[in-house]
């Protein structure tokens, strides 16, 4: 017999895939329904993690799967290549970020290659490329003729070294992550944004269309994300200058508690404080300079100056001191917040360290008296947050504060001291980036005609190729070819924006593209697009819960508004898979964590090989820092793709979290050489390719054909209920222990009838196509050796048939009495008389119904006779 040769099985299958176009999809195909599985497209590190490997073994095994189930299935791959990691590559090697970028994707494509992903390469795309950024351009454009796009000051992390802005992953404690003794400062920049907040509402309705198919963690992320507050907005007259100060509060039935009010250091209203009182200069300037994350952090220290201003609060007309203070954003509410310290843990915080005064206006109730506690300010250690009964509320007391909420702001409304509003946490979405690796801002400057787009038919702004990456600045302005551009409006001089779009813009519609990869009219047409929208099942990472599914949400629904799709959402069925888990080893003594390579294991302990040291050993998240990932091209070296593939879905289900070890790895080839042995070692027995009569069944046949229904149900049941992959192989081996004794008991033995071949060779067809989703190249070369014609890719899944699942033997208990007194092995149709019958003729029965008279004799059918005597 030959041996199970997994290079050479794996090298030829795909050879003869790719040269018989096997996974190309056509849009359309007449009686099938099209189904749309797809996988988050990667960055081109360069090479393949483990963490892919799993993502697209997932996504290939549903494709594979659902094509056998008859439907039309698309399953696209592509690059999302802009992004800093290239230009970083160019300013340290001066290699092209498009050489750089390619190589990787080569790299990366081949192994994806030798995984036997069922991909239709003909739609591939990339980012990077003008085809496919172009239409970037095109959508940014639409969107600003339709008022989604704009323009505005906001503040970016500005290295003044570098001379250029740092993502916020580019901040190291506050320093430059190049220059780590330059403190990173805050400065104004104006950058363009998308209006996502115009669908803040629409991105949250919307949710209830995915309740069904996204895990509920993701909605309530996306859900907190956008943070939409009821509350209602209180104007203070300002007393040194006669205005208003509308403040934002969730909690308006704390009105009469105001104590002071503060503002943020970036509203509007600093600027004219500082003139009266420039002392404060420097304090305000610090606070700007002390980054989002730290400012909002909780339990983090709040710092505020005193303005020597004051407010008055509409409700008691009493004046307060005004405040600056860092807690406060200006992006959120109105950038002023009404402070009562009594009731809310910051101001309580804050007023505790300025010496600001206390006023409690809520009382808890005792939960079991029901009475009303008196709390006293001086004595608080911390805020009461709760509700309770109003108290220094005026006309307020004595309610509860609950119904204060509404019952103040009715007030507040009726005599126009403010209204009530909806805030969101949700920003509009900042895509300027001053880099040079992604997709030039197709906007221009005139000195006539102002801000303007570039022309439809000048469209890719193609990035300039004379520029230099020195790490200073943005590479793009150095280019002069670049900058100096026509206006499209007048003909005369215009400058062009020299900014780059944040490359999630590109991943928020790639989904569409794959749809009409190759259209030059349009990003797609809509009527290919509406064949295949929404994706039926999205696959990746959890890390992407909130930014890239929310931007595309958004992308969606203003492609939608702009007439070049139907649908509402971009993705039905969500799937986040679990992460990869591998064994870290420290060493203390070197105080690094080592390699694989470098480390004895002796059980549950590892040891040093040099040293002997004993090493600290934690299962965790494979990563870069830890040492502890493994390669999936080394992987498939040495064991193959089909048994990777194989591990990575039994090891556990998709959604949780994998460890990774090369036992399991050894385990799933130990099955296939188990599989394989089977297939070759019984060809003679394989050969009858008749129909099975079920009429000629011995009682061994039945049960095996029995086993195989159940396992056909139990895999494809596992299959449809959340992709429970490891229960489906789990069925599928027991199936194969059952036909190893069949094997060994039944043929070729004296109990072998007309069709124990045929049924045998019934189950080995059906075990063949049922793990060829998880091992294609191994059922390919199986199927070929059962002598099998054509493609198992085309082939159809098993459908079990239902009374072929249930034994024609059933156990029935029998009692005396009510007490177990025997069992009968019986037809599953027997007679009622026939089986009381039986019953009374158990020796151990008639036992204990001698000498007494037989009452009556009650059947369960199918489990229990119950005789019961006197
Ligand atoms: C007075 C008050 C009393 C508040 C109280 C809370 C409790 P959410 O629920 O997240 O929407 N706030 C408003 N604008 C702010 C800003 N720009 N920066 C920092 N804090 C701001 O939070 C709304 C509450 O956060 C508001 O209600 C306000 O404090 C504060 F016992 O007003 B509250
Ligand atoms: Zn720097
Ligand atoms: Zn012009």
């Amino acid at each position: 017999m030959r041996e199970y040769n997994f290079g050479e099985i794996e090298a030829k299958w795909q050879n003869k895939w790719k040269n018989e176009d096997l996974f190309k999809t056509e849009n359309k195909v007449e009686g099938k329904e099209n189904y749309y599985v797809l996988e988050m497209l990667p960055y081109p590190s360069g090479k393949l993690h483990v963490g892919h490997a799993r993502n697209y073994t997932i996504g290939d095994v549903i494709a594979r799967y659902k094509r056998m189930k008859g439907l039309n299935v698309l399953h696209p791959m592509g690059w999302d290549s802009f992004g800093l990691p290239a230009e970083n590559a160019a300013i340290q090697n001066g290699a092209h970020p498009a050489v750089w970028t390619k190589s990787n994707i080569d790299n990366m494509n081949r192994q994806l290659k030798m995984m036997g992903l069922s991909y239709d390469w003909d739609r591939e795309i990339a980012s990077y490329t003008p085809e496919y950024y172009k239409w970037n351009q095109w959508i940014f454009k639409k969107m600003y003729e339709n008022g989604l796009v704009y323009k505005k000051k906001s503040t970016v992390n500005w290295c003044p070294e570098c001379q250029t802005v740092l993502a916020n992953e580019q901040v190291e404690d506050g320093m430059c992550w190049r220059h780590s003794k330059t403190p990173v400062i805050q400065k104004d920049l104006e950058q363009w944004f998308f209006k996502i907040t115009d669908y803040a509402d629409e991105l949250l309705e919307g949710h209830k269309e995915l309740k069904e198919g996204w895990p509920e963690k993701v909605l309530t992320m996306q859900k907190n994300w956008i943070g939409k507050s009821y509350g209602t907005e209180v104007n203070f007259k300002i007393v040194e200058n006669g205005q208003d100060l509308p403040v934002f509060t969730t909690r308006v039935d704390t009105l009469y508690g105001v104590t002071y009010a503060v503002i943020a250091p970036e509203h509007p209203l600093v600027d004219e404080i500082l003139k009266t009182n420039p002392a404060l200069k420097e304090s305000v300037s610090a606070m700007k300079n002390t980054d989002m994350i730290e400012r909002t952090a909780e339990g983090k220290e709040k710092n505020g100056v005193k303005t020597g201003w004051h407010v008055i609060n509409p409700v008691n007309g009493e004046e307060v001191s005004l405040w600056i203070g860092d807690y406060v954003l200006m992006n959120y509410g109105t950038g002023a917040v009404m402070a009562v310290p009594a009731h809310d843990d910051r101001d309580f915080a804050f007023a505790k360290k300025y010496e600001l005064p206390i006023k409690v206006v809520i009382n808890p109730v005792d939960k079991k008296t029901k009475e009303e506690i008196k709390i006293v300010a001086e004595e608080m250690e911390n805020a009461f947050v709760g509700t309770g009964i109003m108290t220094n509320s005026s006309e307020f007391n004595g309610i509860s504060s609950k119904d204060a909420v509404t019952k103040i702001a009715e007030y507040v409304e009726a005599n126009n001291y403010g209204e009530r509003t909806v805030k969101y946490r949700l920003k509009d979405w900042g895509v300027s980036r001053q880099r040079y690796w992604g997709t030039p801002i197709p906007a221009l400057y005139c000195e006539k005609c102002g801000v303007v787009m570039e022309k439809d038919e000048n469209l890719p702004v193609l990035l300039p190729t004379d520029v230099e990456f020195t790490g200073n600045g943005n590479p793009i302005e150095t280019s002069e070819s670049f900058k100096h551009a026509v206006c499209p409006c007048c003909g005369g001089e215009a400058r062009r924006d020299t900014d780059t779009m944040d490359t999630f813009v590109d991943s928020s519609w790639y989904f569409l593209r794959y749809c009409d990869p190759k259209n030059t009219q349009l990003p797609f047409a809509k009527e290919i697009v509406d064949g295949w929208s929404p994706v039926d099942q999205y696959i990746g990472g959890i890390e992407h819960a909130v930014m890239h599914l929310l931007y595309s949400r958004f992308f969606h629904k203003v492609l939608r508004d702009l007439g070049l799709l139907s649908t509402n959402e971009p993705f039905k069925r969500l799937l986040t898979q679990g992460m990869v888990l591998g064994p870290s080893y420290y060493s203390a003594a070197e105080n690094r964590f080592l390699y694989a390579e470098e480390v004895e294991v002796r059980g549950t302990q590892a040891f040093l090989k040099t040293t002997g040291e004993e090493l600290q050993v934690k299962i965790e998240k494979m990563s870069k820092s830890k040492n502890n990932g493994v390669d999936p091209e080394i992987m498939i070296t040495k064991y193959g793709a089909d048994t990777t593939r194989l591990f990575i879905m039994f090891a556990a289900p998709p959604e949780r979290e994998l460890e990774w070890n090369e036992n399991g790895l050894a385990g799933a080839a130990r099955f296939l050489n188990k599989v394989w042995r089977l297939v070759l070692e019984n060809k003679e027995y394989l050969a009858n390719k008749d129909e099975i009569d079920y009429s000629k069944l011995s009682k061994e046949d039945k049960a095996l054909v029995r086993k195989l229904h159940q396992t056909i149900k139990k895999v494809t049941d596992s299959i449809e209920a959340d992709y429970h992959f490891n229960t489906s192989i789990a069925a599928t081996m027991e199936l194969l222990n059952e036909m190893q004794d069949f094997r060994s008991q039944i043929l070729g033995t004296d109990k072998e009838t007309s069709e124990s071949r045929k049924v045998f060779r019934e189950a080995m067809v059906n075990v063949v196509i049922m793990l060829s989703p998880f091992t294609p190249h191994f059922c390919d070369e199986l199927w070929e050796e059962m002598g099998n014609q054509g493609n198992l890719f085309f082939e159809a899944w098993p459908m079990h048939r239902d009374e072929l699942t249930i034994a024609d033997e059933i156990a029935v208990a029998v009692q005396v009495n009510g007490k177990l007194r025997g069992t009968l092995e019986v037809d599953r149709n027997i007679a009622k008389e026939d089986l009381e019958k039986q019953a009374l003729e158990i020796e151990n029965v008639k036992k204990f119904i001698e000498g007494q008279t037989v009452v009556k004799i009650i059947v369960v059918p199918g489990k229990i006779v119950n005789i019961v005597v006197k």
